[in-house]
C-alpha cells in the first residue's frame, strides 16, 4: 500500500492477554480485514510481532501486533525479548500502547500479572503517559446498557470495580480508554476516531517511546524480572552454600590447607555465579555477602587452626588440673616445706653475721619460700575448688572444646 508522507503517523503497539482481540482491533485500525491474523487459527495465531499499516482520513496508521502474553506464568525474559523486538519493527517509537481487554471479562489473576509485566517492562512513563486501555467486545457494552441508555462508556470505567492494579492502572493512565467494535462495520470507525483524539490529547506527542526510552528502564526491568524469579535462583545457590558452610563447620579438624584451597576456588566459583544472576540488582546481596565471608574466613584457616590448637593445649592441661587435684596431705607437706625454707633462710641471715656466704644461702632459702608460698596459696584455692563439682567443671570445659571445634 503506498502512503503520502506528508500525512501525520500514530505509531501504535497492540498489548495483552492471547484472545482479547488485539489482531481484530489491529484489523480495524489498519482497515484491512486480514491483515494480522485471529488467534483461534491456531497455526496462524501471533507468534512474532507484525507491523502493518493503514490509512485513516489524514492521518497514517502503523500498528504493531505482538504475540498474546501467556495466559497463566508469564515468562518475563521470553516478554521482555518480545517487547524488545516489537520495539525493533518501529524504531520511530510508538505514540501510545494499547492495552487490549475484553469488555465485562473478570479481572483475573492472569490480567493482573499481565498489567505487572507490562508496567515492569515499559517502566512508570508506560501508565502515566502512553497507556490507553482498549476494551473490544463494545456491543456487549451496548446490550448491557440497553436499560440505562443515559451511562456512557466513561461512566462506566469511572465506576469500574475490580483489583487494585488495574484501579491504579486506570487512575495513573488518566482514565484513557476506548471501546471497540471489531465486528461492527458501522461503528468501527467511531472507534478509531475516538482512540486517534486520545492519541492526540496525550503530552508527550512529540517524544515517542523509542528504544532509547525502553533502554532507561533496563535495571527495573531486570530487577523485576529477577524477583519472580528469586526462588528458583536461589534454590542452588542455596544447596553449594550449605556445602562451603559444612566444609568450614569440619574444617578445623579434618581439612588441610589443599582441600581448603579447592574448597575456596569453589566459593569463589559461586560469587561469580551470584554476580551474574543478580545481573548489578540488590536482590541476592544478602547470598554474595555470606560467600564473601566465607571465603574470608577460608583465607584466615591457617592461623585460626593455629590459635586453636595452642588454645586446645592450655584447656587439657587445665583439665589435668582439674582431674588430679592437690590431696589435703599434699597440701600440709606444702605448709611444712615454705616453713622450713622460711626457717632456714632466718637461720642462714642470722649466720651470715659469722660467716658472710651463708648470705647467699640465706637469700636462696627465702626465694625457694616465696616460690612454696605461691603454690601452696594456688594449692588451697585449688583444694578449696575441691568442693565443687568437679565433674560439672569438667562438662563445661568439654563444652568449650566442642564449640572451638566448629565454627560460627
Ligand atoms: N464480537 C466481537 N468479537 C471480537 C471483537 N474483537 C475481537 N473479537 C473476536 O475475538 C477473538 C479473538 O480475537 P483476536 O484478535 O484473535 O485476539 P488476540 O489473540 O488478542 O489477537 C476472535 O474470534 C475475534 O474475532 C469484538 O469487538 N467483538
Ligand atoms: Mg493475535
Amino acid at each position: 500500500m503506498k502512503m503520502s508522507r506528508s500525512k501525520p503517523t500514530f505509531n501504535l503497539m497492540l498489548l495483552g492477554k492471547t484472545g482479547v482481540g488485539k489482531s481484530a482491533t489491529g484489523n480495524t485500525l489498519v482497515n484491512r480485514k486480514h491483515a494480522f491474523k485471529p488467534s483461534n487459527q491456531m497455526l496462524s495465531c501471533t507468534k512474532e510481532p507484525q507491523l502493518e499499516c493503514g490509512e485513516f482520513g489524514h492521518y497514517i496508521i502503523k500498528v504493531v501486533d505482538t504475540p498474546g502474553l501467556q495466559d497463566t506464568n508469564i515468562d518475563m525474559d521470553v516478554t521482555v525479548g518480545d517487547v524488545s523486538n516489537s520495539m525493533a519493527l518501529l524504531p520511530d517509537g510508538f505514540d501510545a500502547f494499547l492495552l487490549v481487554m475484553r469488555y465485562g471479562e473478570r479481572c483475573t489473576k492472569e490480567v493482573i500479572e499481565v498489567i505487572s509485566a507490562l508496567r515492569a517492562s515499559f517502566g512508570e512513563v508506560f501508565a502515566k503517559e502512553y497507556c490507553i486501555i482498549v476494551m473490544t467486545h463494545g456491543e456487549n457494552f451496548d446490550m448491557e446498557d440497553e436499560e440505562d441508555q443515559t451511562k456512557t462508556f466513561d461512566d462506566y470505567c469511572k465506576d469500574i470495580e475490580g483489583p487494585p492494579e488495574l484501579l491504579s492502572l486506570l487512575v495513573d493512565c488518566e482514565y484513557r480508554t476506548v471501546l471497540f467494535y471489531n465486528k461492527s462495520k458501522a461503528r468501527r470507525e467511531e472507534s478509531v476516531n475516538r482512540l486517534l483524539e486520545l492519541v492526540q490529547t496525550m503530552k508527550h506527542r512529540s517524544h515517542r517511546y523509542n528504544s532509547e526510552v525502553f533502554a532507561k528502564f533496563a535495571s527495573e526491568r531486570d530487577t523485576y524480572v529477577i524477583s519472580l524469579k528469586l526462588p528458583q535462583l536461589i534454590a542452588p545457590i542455596q544447596e553449594k552454600l550449605s556445602f562451603l558452610k559444612e566444609y568450614l563447620e569440619k574444617a578445623m579438624e579434618e581439612s588441610n590447607a589443599n582441600t581448603d584451597l579447592k574448597v575456596k576456588e569453589r566459593a569463589q566459583e559461586l560469587l561469580n555465579t551470584i554476580e551474574e544472576e543478580s545481573k548489578g540488582t540488590s536482590l541476592m546481596d544478602g547470598l554474595k555477602n555470606e560467600v564473601k565471608q566465607i571465603i574470608k574466613t577460608l583465607e584466615n584457616l591457617p592461623s585460626e587452626r593455629q590459635q586453636r590448637q595452642n588454645m586446645l593445649k592450655k584447656l587439657n592441661s587445665l583439665v589435668e588440673t582439674i582431674k588430679n587435684p592437690p590431696s589435703t596431705t599434699g597440701i600440709i607437706a606444702y605448709g611444712l616445706l615454705r616453713r622450713l625454707y622460711t626457717a632456714t633462710g632466718c637461720l642462714c641471715m642470722v649466720g651470715a653475721f659469722v660467716a658472710p656466704p651463708l648470705a647467699i644461702a640465706g637469700v636462696a632459702s627465702f626465694v625457694a619460700a616465696k616460690k612454696f608460698d605461691n603454690d601452696y596459696s594456688e594449692a588451697v584455692t585449688l583444694y578449696k575448688e575441691e568442693e565443687r563439682d568437679y565433674a560439672t567443671a569438667l562438662s563445661e570445659i568439654n563444652k568449650i572444646k566442642e564449640m572451638m571445634g566448629k565454627r560460627k
